[in-house]
């Protein structure tokens, strides 16, 4: 009994081959994952919306908040990628900004080194979010530790200045703490500009959560005032979609005048557009 092995395989070498085994399925399924996520991210770089990508240590709740708050206010069933890749979600935030949720394998530590690169190849996407968000578990005695080893991670990933300064964290699971720490966890994520304290159970904070998140993408939109044409009614209606529309007038001879906050890679889509439109106007 116990003894599963061919004949004269011990039981240790029974237990190597074992985890041996284990180890080949899982880089197989990493790799089947990684091989995914590559051929949809061409089609993502196509999208118009900012990206807002989860990340953290594994069982800190990344899914459970991406489902709480992708559930709500899905709009992505005419997004071809939303059917393809389920951790892909489309959400118009509280400003009325469209955006693009997406989740991402958890972190563990330990990881065999072999698997490392596989995992990291996985969270590559991350690179091309606008903001991260990192989730964590608040309540795991080891929160402070995770927190570091997942920074570590993403440097080495080598995320962008611009996503180091417009990083979110998420002190998720404060239903789980004691009325004391949860009073004095949600007062420290408040003192801070960056940080949200919440229950993605429960759902509490996770509409300050979709504000905090549209604040930051707008910290990098430029404010600028823009005259168009009577005949530019089509990119009136393009910014409408694609930047935050502060006022709006039209003069006697049907020129509007616009007053946008706009982000810097929409700004060079609208410049690309005006050009080829004179261009072919000429
Ligand atoms: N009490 C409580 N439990 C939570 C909360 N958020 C998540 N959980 C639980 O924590 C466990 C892990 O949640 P997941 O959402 O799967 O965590 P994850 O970060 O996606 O994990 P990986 O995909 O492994 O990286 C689940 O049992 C959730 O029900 C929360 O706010 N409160
Ligand atoms: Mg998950």
């Amino acid at each position: 009994m116990g003894f599963i092995g061919g004949p004269g395989e011990t039981q240790i070498e029974v237990d190597r081959r074992l985890i041996s085994e284990r180890i080949t399925k899982l880089s197989r399924e990493l790799d089947k994952v990684r091989k995914t996520r590559e051929s949809h991210r061409e089609g993502r770089r196509k999208t118009p919306f900012p990206i807002i990508a989860f990340v953290g240590y594994t069982n800190a709740g990344k899914s459970t908040l991406f489902n709480r708050i992708t559930q709500a206010t899905v709009f992505a069933q005419d997004l071809l990628f939303a059917t393809l890749d389920p951790t892909m979600r489309g959400v118009d935030l509280p400003n009325g900004k469209r955006v693009i949720f997406s989740d991402t394998v958890g972190f563990i530590s330990d990881l065999p080194t072999h698997l490392v690169a596989a995992f990291r190849a996985t969270l590559e996407e991350v690179l091309a979010a606008d903001v991260i968000v990192h989730v964590r578990d608040i309540s795991h005695p080891e929160t402070e530790q995770q927190k570091r080893d997942v920074i570590q991670v993403l440097e080495e990933l080598g995320i962008s200045d611009t996503q180091r300064e417009s990083m979110i964290e998420v002190h998720n699971k404060i239903d789980l703490l004691s009325e004391e720490e949860r009073r004095e966890i949600v007062n420290i994520a408040k003192r801070r500009k960056d940080a949200i304290a919440l229950s993605a159970t429960t759902g509490e904070g996770c509409e300050e959560l979709l504000e905090l998140i549209g604040k930051q993408l707008a910290a990098e939109w430029r404010q600028r005032a823009l005259v168009l044409a009577a005949d530019e009614s089509a990119v009136v209606a393009w910014l409408h979609r694609h930047a935050d529309v502060q006022s709006l007038n039209y003069d006697k001879d049907g020129n509007a005048h616009l007053k946008i906050s706009i982000a810097p890679e929409e700004e060079a889509r609208l410049e690309k557009m005006r050009t080829s439109a004179t261009a072919s106007a000429s």
